[in-house]
């Protein structure tokens, strides 16, 4: 594309932010580039600067203090118990829930898309997108260890740690024996951060502009990493979350009695609570390093002011929150996640309109100056990017298999159980922690209605077809998630 048309382009879109970027590029023929850091199963409060949690993580703040965060970012949920390819089919579509699956098939995904418009794709780590080859040949130009959706687990992983005892005996992150992310003698996360490194210097021979797609499979278990990152976090340390309960009541009815859950004792402990804490934000710190290191890799190849970074990740997780252990629910916890644009032209501050996380999409392929495809249903967040207070989703919607649904808005959350015939209803602004279930109490029955109105509408628009109060009976097939896979993890694989 030429200067002009990319700039036409541009402006026609009325970005302001963009077209100052790539006017001030040294090389106006350059389009802007693209690291794209897709965390897996990171929740919004693991981020240090957020100052939710104590979790240490100085390169992320880097990208905190310096970018755009949108701090409401949702994932809309999933239908498979497998939450993680249905976010990752969604990003790459551009379509929502019950379309993705079917959009995914029918057009090219979101790294080809960036290809055809002159990109050279880069990609490495976890994939996990619905029926499509992990190698990804025809999507990306250049791809390097390719993952599954998470390193092999071992039982002696799971229901732990019962007690003192058991821990002292059992299950170590920093047991390379395990395999998981020891697997093939380095930590994967090293492994997908050197990739990132060596395309960044690939990327210095090309004319080509970037688009690079970083898939950590971190901080998804098995919460492996070197002893001196769980060191950082003395268990007596570790505090168990304000809304720490010992079993979820309603777990089987809502589709919570799968793998994920497993990892933990029941009835939950707050020290297996503690210790499954210790090691996520562990994994989380381990992860942040790599992520120093390739941005530093960008500093030092002198491409860092023409590149957005994004870093996001594809779903939240439990760890001990609500009794739950998983990703399999439409609490904040779970449906939550970091989200952090930082790139040229972009003034570093935070945004709370709520967002879902696909929006990077169309997003990116509009600070490229591409065309956002028809069929892409997320939108862009550019105009957000110029006016803090423009417009975006009027509400946001969630759903996990027929077990769970949920809207929001302006505050006010609404889910609804169909197997458990519950509503629950939360003052979010009251009530971050989800704690109080207002849903009985007389003096919101008016806003329960709105909502409940709400979400029908939000269901008729996200073509759910799900009748809440008389759901089909639980099918055989989905209820469990056991641990089908046996296959070892592949070997490290090259391009
Ligand atoms: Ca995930």
């Amino acid at each position: 594309m030429s200067r002009q048309s990319t700039l036409s382009s541009l402006a026609g879109l009325s970005i302001a932010t963009a077209l100052s970027a790539v006017a001030a590029d040294d090389n106006p023929e350059k389009k802007p580039n693209f690291l794209f850091i897709l965390a897996d199963d990171t929740t919004y409060e693991v981020i240090a600067a957020a100052g939710m949690t104590k979790v240490k993580t100085p390169n992320i703040d880097r990208l905190y203090r310096g970018g755009v965060v949108f701090t409401h970012t949702y994932n809309m949920g999933s239908w498979s118990p497998a939450v993680c390819i249905a976010s990752r089919t969604m990003l790459n579509s551009g379509m929502t829930i019950n379309r993705d699956r079917r959009g995914a098939k029918q057009h090219p995904l979101w790294p080809r898309l960036m290809g055809d418009d002159g990109y050279k794709t880069y990609f490495t780590g976890k994939w996990h997108v619905s029926g499509f080859d992990r190698k990804q040949k025809t999507i990306f130009d250049v791809v390097k260890h390719p993952r599954p959706g998470m390193p092999r687990q071992t039982p002696s992983g799971y229901h732990r740690p019962k007690d003192e005892e058991d821990y002292k005996n059992g299950w170590k992150p920093w047991d390379k024996s395990k395999g998981g992310f020891w697997q093939g003698g380095e930590h994967w996360s090293i492994i997908a951060a050197d990739d990132a490194i060596g395309f960044i210097d690939d990327a210095k021979k090309t004319d080509k502009p970037f688009f690079i797609y970083l898939g950590f499979n971190s901080a998804h278990d098995p919460r492996q990493v070197p002893k001196e990152y769980v060191d950082m976090y003395p268990i007596e340390k570790m505090e168990t979350p304000k809304n720490f309960i010992a079993l979820y009541p309603d777990a089987a009815k809502i589709g919570c009695d799968i793998r994920d859950e497993f990892l933990l004792p029941s009835p939950r402990t707050e020290y297996s609570v503690k210790v499954n804490r210790q090691e996520y934000y562990a994994c989380v710190t381990f992860m942040d390093h790599q992520i120093g290191r390739v941005l530093d890799a960008l500093e030092k190849s002198g491409q860092a002011d023409n590149t957005y970074i994004i870093f996001t990740a594809d779903n939240g997780l439990a760890v001990g929150h609500h009794g739950l252990a998983g990703k399999q629910n439409l609490y904040d916890h779970s449906v939550r996640l970091p989200f952090i644009i930082k790139g040229p032209g972009l003034k570093p501050r935070k945004i709370d309109t709520p967002i879902y996380m696909q929006d990077i999409m169309p997003t990116v392929l509009r600070l490229a100056g591409a065309k956002v495809p028809e069929w892409v249903e997320f939108k862009s967040l550019l105009p957000l990017l110029k006016d803090s207070n423009a417009t975006h989703y009027d509400h946001i919607y969630g759903q996990y298999l027929n077990y769970q649904r949920m809207v929001t808005k302006n505050g006010w959350k609404l889910i609804v159980y169909p197997y458990a015939k519950k509503r629950l209803l939360f003052n979010l602004d009251k009530d971050p922690d989800e704690m109080v279930n207002l849903a009985h109490n007389p003096e919101y029955s008016a806003k329960l209605e709105e909502l409940e109105k709400l979400l029908k509408t939000a269901q008729s628009e996200m073509g759910d077809t799900l009748d809440i109060n008389a759901p089909p009976p639980i099918s055989k097939r989905h209820p469990r998630q056991k641990n089908r896979r046996r296959k070892k993890p592949e070997p490290a694989a090259t391009e």
